[in-house]
């Protein structure tokens, strides 16, 4: 008959998970070790099967530790957390595929883009701009753009804007569907940076106007997903 027990050790809270090793490291003083040794003591004397949940304060789980019959050896793990850094830019090349359609807004775009890239620090050298007729033709080139293996994301810019046309929702989903898919095939973030739009001021005011600047902001989640694949999906 399995038998279990649970408790819970609590880190400081300047221990956060990311400054964590990718397994559990002694730490005098915290508490928390031995706590775990009395634990791991119990699991290997009286227990054949053993769940401990160790969890930090502020609910993020710290150490898992597991025995089942079959090991005589207590596991333990600790969970990794990884995310893309947006200053660690240095290498990190870009691709930016920008709709000439609303070329009004999407230069606009484009500046905002740009600027967030030097604020943090990406190189102009590092940077491709290619322009492309209209939204819908954005799916495509990024497809191409990721598979040339010379970017780690690619940027996509355009505006589609419901006065405009009567097949608003055409090209929309197009854009949208064109840059997921090119992410997908590619392996490489493709990053969408169209606005779609009731009308032009909408457009105006996500494009460096009382809205801020869209492009500005998918720059930087480009840098973060560039980043995260660089330096932790690879
Ligand atoms: N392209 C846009 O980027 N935005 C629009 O609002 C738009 N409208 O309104 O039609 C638009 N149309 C062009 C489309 O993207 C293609 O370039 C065209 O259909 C040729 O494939």
């Amino acid at each position: 008959m399995a038998s279990f027990a649970s408790t819970e050790c609590f880190l400081p809270l300047h221990q956060s998970r990311l400054s964590l090793p990718t397994h559990h490291k002694h730490h005098p003083g915290n508490g928390s070790c031995s706590t775990f040794l009395q634990l791991q003591r119990a699991a290997t004397h009286k227990s054949k099967s053993l769940s401990f949940t160790f969890s930090a304060q502020g609910t993020i789980p710290c150490v898992s530790v597991e025995r089942n019959d079959r090991s005589s050896f207590v596991k333990t793990s600790a969970v990794r957390y990884l995310t893309g850094s947006v200053t660690r830019t240095q290498g990190l090349r870009f691709a930016v595929v920008v709709a000439r359609f609303n070329e009004i807004v999407t230069k606009q775009l484009l500046e905002g883009a740009l600027a967030t890239f030097k604020n943090y620090s990406v190189q102009d050298e590092d940077i491709d701009v290619v322009w492309v007729p209209g939204s819908f033709e954005i799916g495509i080139a990024a497809e191409r753009l990721g598979k040339s293996g010379k970017y780690h994301a690619v940027l996509c810019i355009g505006a589609v804007i419901r006065g405009d046309t009567s097949h608003y929702d055409a090209v929309a989903n197009s854009a949208a569907s064109g840059v997921l898919s090119a992410g997908l095939s590619s392996g490489v973030p493709c990053i969408f940076g169209v606005l779609t739009c009731d009308n032009m001021e909408q457009a105006l005011n996500r494009a460096g106007g009382k809205s801020g600047n869209k492009g500005s902001e998918t720059a930087l989640t480009a840098i973060e997903m560039a980043s995260l694949f660089e330096h932790h999906l690879k």
